[in-house]
């Protein structure tokens, strides 16, 4: 077996449980070593034939031994017995838009339907309007998301899967000899939230060492094609990879060329075309006749055309090119200027460190400031606090505070439900005794666009709740949050002062690109949050300071980087002002 066939197992365990209603631990532990094998980066035959298999992250004794049996045998006893009772068809089904574990079941359960056929088939004949909970509307919304979901099924990863094997990957060929220049491109260097192949890039005299050592890394399963320049790989969790290589005095055309977007390729090469020259990934070559003129930096391409350099998160055509030309590109935000991290938990609800430890690995990243965030209670399988574990963990909160001293600021903060009725979990009363409250959607994320709209404006009105955390609840790669009016939204943000969070988790990257962009133009101020759950989570940040540089975002857009005490003001002015 390979490594994408164990994670494709564990997966589906873990949806096959989620249909059967196990508990949430249970399902998660799955999930959560199908991803370390997915992040793994090296044959999981090997791992197992060295003993260490247990050395992989989310992997104890108990899933060490289903590898083994499954790396031995080929098969999952547990997996077999399981798909008797939930039939793995089930798991398909799980990908239509809308449709989670509990109506899965329901829909198995009572028209006996099995498939996405069979499913498709029952919602033409109208037969689906008529279970608990359904209507027409429903159904009709359903037979649209299957097909929408025939339409695309080219599989896309998180950003967060792709960063690190690319980065591991650039390491390896970096060391081969004669590579001068090793980078990224494609839209895993514009920072896009889900990629679709990893593209490198490499500067060699002779590509043919660099390609060799390529085919023979050990994450790579096949070797999909080759050329003098060029090589395309599958690796062992089914991402395909593209390399290139040319000589270093061809890498800012080849970089450019090959980070793209493609929508900004045709523009750049309109406008190459105006000034008399045809432009490719090796040179810009006279109309006229004449020699290639070479570009050894970007930035000596983009003035090739009389453009200041445009960063690669720019890059999608969506009015760079202009603002390149006219000077008028935003100074974007950067990792180096957030000082505050807003958004975290702790072993009170569903984190892994207390609060001291959550507090000391912040302050050893270089953070000023961070606010403490558990759950609330009626999100019942994160542990969420009452309002009397919030009021004893407040005490804690400012123990750890003096005992860090100066050096960093703990404050209390909340990440409070947003009941599916729009009801809050904690009174006015509560919230404000509390330094900061975050106000987020974690169930009911289906709700029609008017009701999921007025949910959350709702929460945006109250004068103690300071920040919306992961705005539309959606999760890469392919999970839609909810459908919201953004407009509506952003108007009430905009005028209550309520800050959006772009949450950094690569599995959410919520608020999205082009709605944090809307913001920015709006004035509504951003928070870029790492959710952590876990020490290691805090490094997570650059993902979202990405999908804020995505969305045009500047230093003054983002709360994180302002002085902690400026912060505490702000929010306090906004239930005054009230
Ligand atoms: P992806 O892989 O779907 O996440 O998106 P990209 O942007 O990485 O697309 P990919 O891998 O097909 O190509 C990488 C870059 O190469 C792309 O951003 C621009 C450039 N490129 C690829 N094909 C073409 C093309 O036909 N014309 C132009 N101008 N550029 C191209
Ligand atoms: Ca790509
Ligand atoms: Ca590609
Ligand atoms: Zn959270």
């Amino acid at each position: 077996m390979k490594n994408r066939e164990v994670v494709d197992i564990f997966n589906n365990v873990a949806d096959m449980l989620a249909i059967r209603g196990d508990q949430i631990h249970r399902i998660l532990a799955y999930r959560k070593a199908a991803e370390s094998i997915e992040a793994l980066g090296r044959d999981i035959n090997i791992v197992y034939a060295e003993g260490k298999l247990t050395d992989i992250p989310g992997i104890g004794e108990t899933l060490a031994a289903k590898i083994e049996e499954m790396l031995k045998t080929g098969r999952l006893e547990f997996y077999d017995k399981l798909a008797r009772e939930i039939p793995p068809s089930l798991v398909e089904m799980l990908r239509v838009e809308g449709l989670g574990p509990k109506r899965v079941k329901q829909i198995h359960e009572v028209l006996k339907v099995e498939t996405i056929e069979q499913l498709t088939a029952a919602a033409r004949e109208g037969k689906l309007r008529d279970l608990p909970g359904l209507g027409a509307k429903s159904e009709a919304k359903l037979l649209a998301a299957i097909e929408a979901l025939s339409r695309h099924g080219d599989a896309r990863v998180s950003l967060g899967v792709a960063w690190p094997i690319a980065r591991q990957m650039l390491a390896e060929l970096s060391e081969v000899p004669g590579v001068v220049r090793a980078a990224v491109g494609g839209s895993l260097r514009r920072m896009r939230d889900t990629i679709g192949d990893i593209d490198l890039l490499v500067a060699a005299d002779s590509p043919e060492a660099v390609m060799d050592r390529f085919a023979a890394l050990e994450n790579v399963e096949s070797v999909a094609g080759r050329g003098p320049t060029k090589t395309n790989v599958i690796l062992l969790n089914g991402l395909g990879v593209d390399l290139r290589v040319l000589p270093v005095e061809r890498w800012g055309t080849l970089l450019n060329y090959f980070t793209g977007s493609k929508a900004h390729n045709v523009k750049l090469r309109e406008l190459a075309l105006k000034r008399g020259y045809s432009l490719n990934e090796h040179a810009f070559t006279p109309l006229a006749g004449g020699s290639e003129i070479l570009c050894a930096t970007e930035e000596a391409v983009y003035e090739q055309l009389g453009l200041t350099y445009i960063s690669p998160r720019l890059r999608e055509d969506h009015g760079e090119i202009e603002a390149a030309a006219a000077g008028t590109l935003p100074n974007l935000i950067t990792t180096e200027e957030l000082i505050s991290d807003l958004h975290m938990h702790t072993t009170w609800s569903d984190g892994t460190l207390s609060i001291l430890d959550m507090a000391r690995a912040a302050r050893d990243r270089g953070l000023k400031a961070v606010v403490i965030t558990d759950h609330s209670y009626s999100l019942g399988i994160a542990n969420g606090l009452s309002i009397e574990r919030l009021r004893e963990q407040a005490a804690e909160v400012r123990a750890v505070d003096r005992e860090l001293g100066s050096d960093i600021r703990v404050l209390h903060g909340t990440e409070m439900e947003i009941r599916a009725d729009g009801s809050l979990d904690f009174p006015d009363e509560v919230l404000a005794e509390v330094d900061i409250v975050i106000a987020s959607l974690h169930t009911a994320l289906g709700q029609p666009k008017e009701q999921i709209t007025q949910r959350l404006v709702g929460a945006i009105r109250n004068p103690h709740v300071d920040i919306i955390g992961h705005p539309t609840g959606r999760l890469l790669p392919d999970r839609a949050g909810a459908d919201l009016d953004m407009d509506a939204v952003l108007a009430a943000a905009a005028e209550t002062g309520s800050i959006l969070e772009i949450n950094a988790n690569p599995a959410r990257l919520d608020l999205r690109d082009i709605h944090v962009r809307m913001a920015v133009e709006r004035g509504v101020k951003l928070a870029i949050n790492t959710d952590a759950h876990r020490a290691d989570e805090l490094s997570l940040s650059h993902y979202g300071v990405a999908t804020a540089q995505r969305g045009w975002a500047t230093a003054v857009d983002i709360v994180n980087t302002w002085p902690v005490e400026d912060l505490i003001q702000y929010v306090q002015n906004k239930v005054k002002s009230d």
